[in-house]
């Protein structure tokens, strides 16, 4: 029986898949514009996990007032690019993963196993990432705590990635030399040239004779097709998180003016299962501090000095709206049970259960003007989906931390 040889099936493989698109100059272009979606992904992903999970260091900032709906929807859009621009780069690279024989020292062992932690993790945040976009969470671990620790791996093996890369990286970073390179080859009849620092298959494929660097060319025009799938893919997405693109928002599931009161809902009462609690004619606001302890019924909330704050919901999950808020101040709250103004606050949701039924808010916010307990909406009465009686509303923070249907409000 004859048995194939690897190192011929390889390069059959490879020959069958060369393209003269392919280059390393192609992978370095893709690799800059993927290096920036994922650090603007990873950077605002941080400031996001630091406002819920704050460490020691945190700053909140409450101005300007969209600080978040930008940096959320940055994050969710810059996701979303990232989608077909890794895809594309792995469309550049992937004859590689046929080379032959795949671990050829200690060092091109580790090398590798760093690429396919980064390709494995970076596909898997992106998928879970877009899925969760679209309020679905078909997985059995908790999305914000892998999203995050993942963006770690991600980065770290991103880093090690470029470094190991550093030579290929910079040999073709120059795309006016590249060029100069290739057409010297091609004068000298060689062929289409991969471009410095790759001898892979289009060298092969452009040494036969198949015309005058077809690469540089397709190249082009791949690079163009990427870039116009990118564009498009956030141009038809985007208008959930900024309003001026509203319009071209066709994928994105959130539209914004929809919902009750033009504003769309993530969580219902249903789901919250605080209906009967929030309708009862029963509620009632319970403010402590220490041993002291007031309750304020809707009608003592609404005989209290009443503000407007023109500010956005703006979700985790990338949507944001902005909106008309009335209510009563939280520090007008605070100081009605004798607390200082710059109070943490420990706020809790009549719903019985779930992640957001317990919210902490720390003092940048508590002694802001604008951080309401609001009772209105777009001119009237809070829906009870908007979280009748009444919820909180604050500059600069994820919407989970926007709590609804207050129960408690405790001055820690
Ligand atoms: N009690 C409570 N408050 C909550 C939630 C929740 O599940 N329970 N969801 C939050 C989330 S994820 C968002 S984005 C905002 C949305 O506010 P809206 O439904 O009024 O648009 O409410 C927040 N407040
Ligand atoms: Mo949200």
């Amino acid at each position: 029986m004859h048995r194939p040889d690897p190192q011929k099936l390889t390069e059959a493989l490879a020959a069958r898949f060369a393209s003269p698109t392919r280059s390393t100059r192609l992978t370095v272009v893709l690799g800059r514009w993927l290096a920036l979606s994922f650090t603007v992904c990873f950077l605002t992903g941080l400031f996001s996990h630091g406002l819920q999970n704050p460490p020691s260091w945190m700053f909140f900032p409450t101005s300007p007032v969209w600080i978040y709906q930008l940096s959320q929807g940055l994050h969710v859009s810059a996701g979303i690019a990232s989608i077909p621009l890794l895809l594309a780069k792995l469309w550049s690279v992937y004859p590689e993963l046929l080379r032959w024989p795949p671990v050829k020292s200690l060092s091109h062992g580790l090398e590798r196993a760093s690429i396919a932690l980064f390709i494995a993790s970076s596909l898997l945040q992106l998928t879970t990432g877009l899925i969760n976009t679209y309020k679905w969470y078909p997985w059995p671990f908790p999305f914000r705590e892998t999203h995050y620790w993942l963006a770690w791996v991600i980065f770290g093996s991103l880093l090690l990635h470029i470094a190991v890369k550093l030579p290929a990286i910079m040999a073709n970073w120059n795309g006016r030399a590249v060029r100069a390179a290739e057409l010297k080859a091609e004068l000298k009849g060689t062929g289409g040239s991969p471009g410095p620092g790759r001898t892979d298959a289009p060298s092969a494929a452009g040494a036969q004779g198949l015309g005058p660097a077809p690469g540089r060319w397709s190249r082009r025009a791949f690079l163009a097709g990427v870039g116009v799938t990118t564009g498009a893919v956030v141009l038809t997405t985007a208008g959930q998180s900024f309003s001026w693109l509203s319009p071209l928002n066709f994928f994105a599931p959130r539209v914004m003016g929809t919902g009750p009161q033009s504003v769309p809902v993530n969580r219902t009462s249903a789901d919250a299962k605080v209906a009967d609690l929030a309708t009862s004619g029963q509620w009632s606001l319970a403010v402590t501090y220490g041993g002291t302890r007031k309750t304020f019924s809707l009608a003592d909330l609404r005989a209290l000095p009443q503000y407007d704050q023109e500010l956005p919901i703006a979700c985790v999950e990338g949507w944001s709206q902005m909106a008309r808020w009335r209510g009563v101040r939280i520090r007008d709250l605070v100081s009605a049970v004798g607390a200082p103004p710059r109070s943490a606050l420990r706020v809790t949701s009549l719903e019985p259960e779930g992640p957001y039924r317990l919210m902490s808010m720390p003092p940048e916010y508590v002694e802001d003007e604008r951080t309401l307990v609001a009772l209105e909406l777009n001119g009237s009465v809070l829906d009870i989906e908007h979280g009748y009686p009444a919820r909180i509303i604050a500059r600069g923070r994820p919407g989970v931390l926007q709590t609804k249907w207050l129960q408690t409000v405790e001055v820690l």
